[in-house]
């Protein structure tokens, strides 16, 4: 078995399969896992650091990591869906964290709530908490791998955030007034993923696509899209069944498989 480096830490979560490797700072937890994951570590590993020097958003935006105020971390997932399929795990991951979030808001009696974007944002009114990157991979025996990379901001104050980001992002404590320990929400957030996706992947994630319209913002508004060579605009009719977004343009209705979803009226997404 290839060995995953300095790691500080390793700890599992009993019961289940979850092996977490843990670093003070990588540059990027998904760089961590996808090397893993190529020389054949199974699934339910997870590479989580403190901070991140080169931590990635889609389209190799930067994603902001600072030591010790977030909780950066990879899973490594070897599903069992037909990869045509695969997209859907993007819609679970950002359901499962909100719902974990979403728990926290009743604890401190908070009646804010947590919102998904599609496909795979996790916002608290119009700011981002959390953000998410999948990637795939096939290792040296053929086999195809998934790396769920999770960035949840925890304990930054509005300071923490670079200037543009300040209105455009939030925390758990700029949220709840509260600051969180990062181990146990760690392990909740793992814990319920592991959870939730057997149950998920019994059912083929039949209902996932309907959980996530729910609480799915945007949906029936007239938003514009950033494709990597242009922008559209139309109405957010639907989601497919394999979690792609259908959208009513003025020439019709067109499918969406990845891109950048905001209101028409705002300034950026
Ligand atoms: C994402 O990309 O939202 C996916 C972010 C995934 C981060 C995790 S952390 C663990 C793992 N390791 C990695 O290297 N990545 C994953 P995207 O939708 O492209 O959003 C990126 C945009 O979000 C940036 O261009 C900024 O505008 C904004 N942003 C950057 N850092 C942020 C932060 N900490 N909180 C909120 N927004 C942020």
């Amino acid at each position: 078995m290839h060995l995953p480096g300095n790691y500080t830490t390793f700890f599992t979560i009993p019961e289940t399969p979850l092996r977490i490797y843990h670093y003070q700072r990588v540059d990027s937890t998904n760089i961590r896992a996808e090397a893993l994951a190529r020389v054949g570590e199974p699934a339910w590993t997870v590479v989580w650091s403190d901070e991140q020097t080169a931590g990635r958003g889609r389209f190799q935006r930067e994603w902001i990591s600072p030591a010790g105020l977030g909780l950066w971390f990879s899973l490594i997932l070897r599903p069992h869906l037909p990869l045509g399929k695969w997209n859907l795990i993007n819609l679970f991951s950002a359901l499962t964290v909100a719902e974990v979030l979403d728990e926290k808001f009743r604890l401190v009696g908070s009646g804010k709530t947590v919102r998904v974007k599609w496909p795979n944002d996790v916002y608290v009114g119009e700011r981002k908490i959390c953000g998410i990157l999948l990637q795939s991979g096939r290792d040296a025996g053929g086999e195809n791998f998934l790396i769920v990379g999770i960035g949840i901001n925890v304990n930054q104050g509005q300071e923490h955030f670079p200037g543009e980001l300040q209105d455009r992002a939030t925390s758990l404590f700029r949220e709840t007034g509260m600051y969180w320990e990062l181990i146990p929400l760690l392990k909740e957030i793992l814990e319920q993923f592991y959870r939730e996706y057997g149950l998920e992947e019994e059912r083929q994630f039949a209902n996932l696509v309907a959980r996530f319209e729910q609480k799915m913002v945007f949906r029936g508004e007239e938003v514009k899209i950033k494709l990597p060579d242009k922008v559209i605009e139309g109405k957010i009719v639907k989601l497919t069944e394999d979690g792609f977004l259908i959208l009513q343009t003025d020439r019709g209705e067109q499918l969406i498989t990845a891109g950048d979803v905001g209101i028409l009226k705002e300034k950026g997404v």
